[in-house]
């Protein structure tokens, strides 16, 4: 699996870019509330994520190989993701405050 970090230049919330590969996700992420949750779907086989957790749910709807989806994290706190076709797939995710003190040096 691959996890990468994008910065636009205009907001201080960061796109978190994801690949299911194996049917796998990664155990735990973190990302900054505002920002996107991207997922490609690298595997040969469908998936589709869904979080069902309270104040944090969404469906991404069905996900073909080699389609990429995504998802606004708005709101802080935790949540669980989860896949309706393989019960394996559980990614915990915690969406920070996205607020930042300038002067902490953080781009
Ligand atoms: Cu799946």
């Amino acid at each position: 699996m691959i996890v990468a970090i994008g910065a636009p230049a205009w907001t201080f919330a960061r796109d978190v870019v994801i690949s299911i590969q194996e049917r796998e996700l990664p155990d735990r992420i973190t990302v900054d509330a505002g920002s996107k949750l991207v997922i490609v779907n690298e595997d040969e086989v469908f998936h589709s994520l869904f979080s069902d957790t309270t104040g944090h749910k969404f469906n991404m709807g069905t996900q073909l190989p080699g389609q990429t989806k995504s998802v606004a994290l708005d709101t802080p706190g935790d949540l669980q993701v989860r896949c309706w076709i393989h019960p394996s797939i559980r990614m915990d995710v915690h969406v920070q405050d996205g607020t930042r003190d300038l002067t902490d040096g953080q781009p």
